[in-house]
């Protein structure tokens, strides 16, 4: 869009409402096989890459989101070794899986790989994991993929768009019992479950569905400035269980965040009332206890 002279992206949240980037240079702009990709430049934002015309990363921001749906499973498992990520092909959460130290393997499947290769030549501090000899990259269909998994993975990330197009298989009980099933014992699988502000609807039947398939199912929430508004992420336990904080890993990994910490750790899983309705749907949940 070009408004007196300047060059505009636009994400509509509502039907009224949304977001507006000042556009400094469009890098790329192209169809791939199974959506629209675009990056460009800003000024305040860095890069921006997104499909189908939702934003899906920024420079600036990219960090809550990516931290967030890492570092919050992987510090509530004992010790997670194997990881699955689904989806993530700008390489974000892979990067931060893969600053835990006891993480020997990640299997990550992402189904366009053109989105892998915009991220390799314009997103450089994300496609960064894309180097680690632990990431075993595979281009194919996450639905696919975990149907005939067993027992294999610690943690499972769900780094998918959002519920439309592609992103569909990606959000169906089917998928979320087979994803169940490719979980070890004492596993953990958190995926993002978008915005209950403006989409309650999407988070209503997420939540519906992951509580048919697994025992224990909560939600956490992270600020990410350029979704629409408070975004949500579903905390899913194979066996049950309650949240806990893996204090040894965390104190001997020593890492540097920028979001997260121990007290949000926790606190991200504390709703606000309007979403405790939609996530919990009147059933109150005070089991989210202090281990360590
Ligand atoms: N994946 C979730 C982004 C959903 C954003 N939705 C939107 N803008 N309407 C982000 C991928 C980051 N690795």
């Amino acid at each position: 869009m070009t408004t007196y002279g300047r060059v505009e992206f636009s994400e509509f949240h509502s039907e009224s409402v949304g977001l507006i980037f000042k556009v400094e240079k469009i890098l790329l702009s192209k169809k791939s096989k199974f959506q629209d990709l675009m990056v460009f430049e800003t000024k305040s934002h860095g890069r921006v890459l997104t499909l189908d015309g939702l934003v899906m990363v920024t420079e600036k921001d990219e960090f809550i989101y990516h931290e967030m749906i890492a570092h919050v499973p992987l510090y509530s498992h004992p010790n997670p070794k194997k990881v699955l990520i689904i989806g993530g092909g700008d390489g974000g959460t892979a990067r931060e899986v893969l600053r835990h130290k006891s993480i020997e393997q990640v299997d990550m499947v992402e189904i366009d790989e053109e989105v892998i290769n915009a991220s390799k030549e314009f997103l450089p501090t994300m496609s960064v994991a894309f180097k680690d000899s632990r990431l075993n990259l595979i281009i194919g269909d996450g639905v696919e993929f975990v149907k005939d998994k067993k027992d294999e993975y610690d943690v499972i990330i769900i780094d998918s768009t959002d519920p439309i197009s592609i992103g569909e298989g990606l959000f169906t009980r089917k998928f979320y019992s087979d994803c169940k099933k490719a979980l070890k014992e004492g596993g953990i699988l958190v995926n993002q479950s978008e915005s209950p502000f403006y989409d309650p609807k999407w988070v209503e039947g997420i939540y519906d569905k992951l509580n048919d398939i697994f025992k224990v199912v909560k939600s956490y929430t992270a600020f990410c400035p350029t979704y629409p508004a408070i975004w949500s992420f579903g905390y899913c336990l194979k066996d049950g269980g309650e949240v806990k904080f893996n204090e040894e890993a965390y104190k001997s990994d020593n890492l540097e965040f920028k979001y997260y910490n121990k007290d949000i750790h926790f606190a991200s899983f504390s709703l606000p009332t309007f979403m405790k309705k939609i996530v919990y749907k009147g059933k109150e949940w005070e089991n989210i206890m202090r281990v360590n």
